[in-house]
């Protein structure tokens, strides 16, 4: 079960902040912890099996191979993909759109096609976009945002041929509509490109009743380590879309003049892949599935229902978002009145409240909503109602301070 009953398995969720006082973690879509299994899983690796993959004939790089194949195994029924070979590995979310464009837009798009984004994009997921169609010719445009930080009005025409969308805005926790954005994309015959970078950890995920070409997202938001990202990509998307990164690994054949690829995802992998990571990845994501992707639904919900309750009764404070706590996801963000969102951060910091300010790399978005930056509280499936609490009584005490 989410909550209390899971928080012994993340040990530094004990530790202690500022002035002794407990830790509560609030900035959870910018990383996640991690809990014990994973930790111990990425150790034994390095203690027990660690070798290069898909390179050596001894033992150790063969058991090396496996852990980095069954990960990619598990990333797949995570999507619910057809096959693991839908899955490539990549250093995030962020590498991973950036593959999209360089590989597969940058080069098949031309003048007078259109690329077409919302305004409440990442950055991730906005320049590399801008650069794909500069490089293309063809055109980018933008859905644009309500003031309120909901996603306007959009229509997609004859030439739009990709459109890149967030599943939740890592700002403000907008749930986008993606169902409605698929449908009128795919009725174009549009590339649909989906950011789930902070829907991984928060939503069941099924790529084929998506009905998408690529979906992205990073393993160290969904309680896995740093470095590794999963791109998925429907098998004819990928074989059209070119790798970026060219060295070992990823040939079938080199000449001193020219090379040929090796098809399926190892063709993107150039290099040594993050192994151990892949072995973190695979323990949080069977982290995740163990809990139940449905009983983190209604934990996150909760959460935001109380924090919305609670915070939106304090005076001077503005929220973010749509007010309806299913249409967003795990995070809250705010403003009070006459403070700096780095000073509000830095004031929660001295309470032992970890959470970020500013503008999220998402400026588009903080001009619709007419300010600069906001304060983010995001939750996890370790977080509870009492944190939300601990959050509303410092806010409470800041909004004291005020003049
Ligand atoms: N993308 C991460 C965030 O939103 C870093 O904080």
């Amino acid at each position: 079960m989410p909550g209390p009953a899971v928080r012994h398995d993340f040990p530094i969720l004990s530790r202690t902040m500022h002035a002794e006082r407990p830790l509560v973690y609030l900035d959870n879509a910018a990383t996640s912890q991690k809990p014990r299994p994973v930790l111990d899983a990425m150790t034994s690796f390095y203690e027990e099996s660690n070798a290069n993959v898909h390179r050596g004939v001894h033992l150790l790089a063969e058991e090396a191979t496996e852990e980095l194949e069954s990960a990619r195994a598990t990333a797949a029924v995570f999507l619910g993909a057809r096959s693991e070979n839908e899955i490539v590995f990549t250093k995030g979310t962020t590498e991973a759109l950036n593959l999209v464009a360089e590989g597969w837009a940058a080069r098949r798009l031309g003048p007078g096609d259109e690329i077409v984004v919302t305004a409440l994009e990442h950055h991730a997921n906005l320049l590399p976009w801008q650069r794909a169609a500069a490089r293309s010719g063809a055109t980018l445009r933008a859905v644009p945002a309500t003031p309120s930080g909901d996603l306007g009005d959009f229509t997609f025409g004859p030439r739009t041929r990709l459109v890149a969308f967030s599943h939740v805005s890592n700002a403000i926790g907008t749930l986008l509509p993606i169902a409605r954005l698929t449908t009128a994309a795919k009725d174009r015959g549009a590339v649909v490109v989906i950011d789930a970078a902070q829907s991984a950890p928060h939503l069941p995920l099924d790529v084929e009743a998506l009905g998408c070409d690529f979906l992205a997202f990073s393993a160290h938001k969904a309680l896995g380590p740093t470095g590794i990202g999963v791109l998925w990509g429907k098998a004819d998307r990928l074989a059209e879309t070119e790798p970026f990164v060219l060295g070992g690994g990823m040939v079938r054949e080199v000449t001193l003049e020219s090379a040929t690829f090796l098809d399926g995802p190892r063709r993107f992998e150039g290099g040594t892949p993050p192994i151990a990571e892949a072995v973190g990845l695979r323990v949080a994501l069977e982290y995740l599935r163990r809990i139940g992707m449905d009983r983190v639904v209604l934990h996150d919900r909760a959460l935001v229902r109380g924090a919305l309750d609670r915070l939106g009764q304090i005076r001077d404070l503005t929220l973010y978002g749509p007010a309806d706590p299913e249409r967003r996801v795990a995070i809250v963000s705010f403003n009070l009145r006459g403070v700096h969102p780095h000073d509000l951060a830095a004031f929660l910091d001295q309470r032992g409240i970890c959470v970020r300010a500013g503008n999220h790399c998402a400026q588009p978005l903080m001009s619709a909503l007419g300010c600069a930056g906001v304060v983010r509280a995001s939750f996890a499936l370790y977080n509870t109602m009492e944190e939300v609490d601990v959050l509303a009584r410092a806010l409470d005490e800041a909004r004291e301070l005020c003049p």
